[in-house]
């Protein structure tokens, strides 16, 4: 009989439940639900419906049962940096508010007064973001303080989907250190940051690490399921998840392609050097404690906002087509400028650059579809000329994964910018990324090396060199 993993692969555009199973060292997909997700507006703030999410998980579970799949385990991931906290009723004390969310406006530069960048920098290796879980914890206690008072259970959003499944509080390792409170050294709760910021030390919980085991499910969603299965910890952070699967890592540069362009490579130590620094180059922790030395670039979160303001009536194919016929269109804004954070109309933001940068303004769909794409494109080049430079060599090769891989414009672009192989696939790098963290636990593949052969055996990449200049 088929042994089968499920996997809850949940990004800020959208969320899926897949299952894999392994057959002669192929390892085969099967989707069996997919759902929107989005920030919504509640009290004020820009927050994800967590309640909303973990229905969909259940329909999805309730779907394998439909049709006739019953995974023997299951793991979570989704984005990083967010987190609810508990009260002593494990009830929630406040919304999941988003990441995009305004209350940490100015609240980075606060903090960074207090430490200095350099010290954060060499204890955690994470970059600067202004959205780090250490700065939202930061301005909850200046604006908030009593909710924060009352938290005794400090949750990230897989901990906290974990923990419905379970009913079992732990903070998964890879996406703990997203929050910037993780020691790259020790990979534990950096006690002296979290006293430092006056935070309670208490609300953290156990760090634990990909591959555990967590549990299994509670005993009242067995009987609505009509089954029980391991909760297996993936890396819950699903950037950690998708480099898991990109085939080859060998003088490769992955970009992790989705609503960010996570661009970088993986290391087998954290680099805090100056350089690494002024780059604003992060080292988050992976599996087997492996580093994702990155960067976090706007990514097609821009394409997403573009398609919401056009009131979605264009696919994202039809926004690529449209900006393949634009030919004399050539502006470029900078992608990492914070005003495309979350501004109120992407459209007109972008328009408002060009305008400021005396560039030709987009007006058409295809223009500013070319526009965000070439600008995506110049911004990769730029980073991938700082990887080079702090690794003082070359890379060969481009690996992009994630949903942005069906781009094939933005692929060959980035061929032509860089003038490097770029080779594009897997597509839902995440969750065969979360698969595998399952099979390995599970003792159906022996370690990482051996999943990465199966995957290049199981999984279609497509490759794009350099056409145009
Ligand atoms: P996340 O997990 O971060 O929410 P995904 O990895 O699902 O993101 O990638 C979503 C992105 O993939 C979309 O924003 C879109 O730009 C791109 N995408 C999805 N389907 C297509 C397609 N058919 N053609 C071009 N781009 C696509
Ligand atoms: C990508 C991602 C990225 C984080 C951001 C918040 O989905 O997890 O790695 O920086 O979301």
């Amino acid at each position: 009989m088929k042994k089968y993993s499920l996997a809850v692969d949940i990004g800020a555009s959208s969320g899926r439940l897949i299952v894999g199973d392994l057959e002669k060292n192929q390892l085969h997909l099967n989707e069996v639900h997919r759902f929107e997700n989005s920030i919504i507006e509640k009290n004020n703030h820009f927050c994800w419906d967590v309640g909303a999410l973990f229905f969909e998980i259940k329909q999805g579970i309730k779907k394998c049962h439909e049709l006739g799949i019953r995974p023997v385990s299951i793991g979570i991931d989704t984005w990083a940096v967010d987190f609810v906290l508990l009260d002593e009723n494990d009830q929630l004390l406040t919304d999941a508010i988003a990441y995009r969310d305004p209350r940490t406006d100015g609240i980075m530069e606060e903090v960074v007064e207090i430490f200095k960048k350099e010290r954060l920098y060499l204890e955690t290796g994470i970059q600067f973001q202004k959205f780090n879980t250490i700065y939202q914890l930061y301005a909850l206690k200046k604006q908030n303080p009593d909710v924060l008072k009352k938290a005794k259970t400090f949750l990230m959003i897989p901990d906290y989907l974990h923990f419905l499944l379970t009913g079992i509080k732990a903070n998964e390792y890879t996406n703990a250190t997203s929050t910037q409170l993780i020691n790259a050294f020790t990979k534990k709760w950096d006690k002296d940051i979290i006293h430092t910021l006056g935070l309670n030390l208490d609300m953290f919980q156990e760090i634990k690490m990909p591959k555990e085991m967590l549990g299994s499910l509670r005993n009242e969603l067995v009987e609505e399921f009509g089954f029980n299965m391991d909760v297996i910890l993936p890396a819950t952070h699903d950037t950690g998840s998708a480099v898991l699967a990109v085939p080859e890592l060998e003088e490769t540069i992955y970009i992790s392609s989705g609503t960010w362009s996570l661009i970088g490579v993986e290391n087998h130590f954290p680099i805090c050097v100056t350089k690494a620094l002024d780059y604003n180059f992060t080292n988050e922790g992976g599996m087997d404690y492996q580093y994702r030395f990155l960067k976090n670039i706007m990514g097609l979160w821009m394409i997403q906002e573009v398609r919401r303001n056009y009131n979605n009536r264009y696919s994202f194919a039809e926004l690529v087509d449209l900006s393949r016929e634009v030919t004399t269109f050539a502006s470029i804004v900078d992608v990492d400028d914070q005003r495309f954070l979350k501004p109120e109309n992407m459209i007109e933001e972008i328009q408002k650059y060009c305008l400021e940068t005396n560039q030709q303004v987009p007006n058409k769909p295809g223009e500013i579809a070319k526009c965000v794409f070439e600008s995506l494109a110049d911004s990769y080049k730029k980073a991938i000329a700082e990887i080079e430079d702090i690794f003082e060599k070359e890379f060969k090769t481009i690996n992009v994964i994630g949903g942005g891989c069906q781009n094939q414009l933005l692929n060959q672009l980035i061929a032509d910018v860089t003038g490097k192989e770029v080779f594009a696939g897997p597509i839902e790098a995440t969750a065969i990324g979360n698969i595998i963290a399952q099979l390995i636990s599970l003792g159906e593949i022996k370690d990482i090396h051996e999943a990465r052969s199966i995957i290049k055996q199981s999984f279609n990449v497509v490759s794009y060199t350099k056409i145009k200049n």
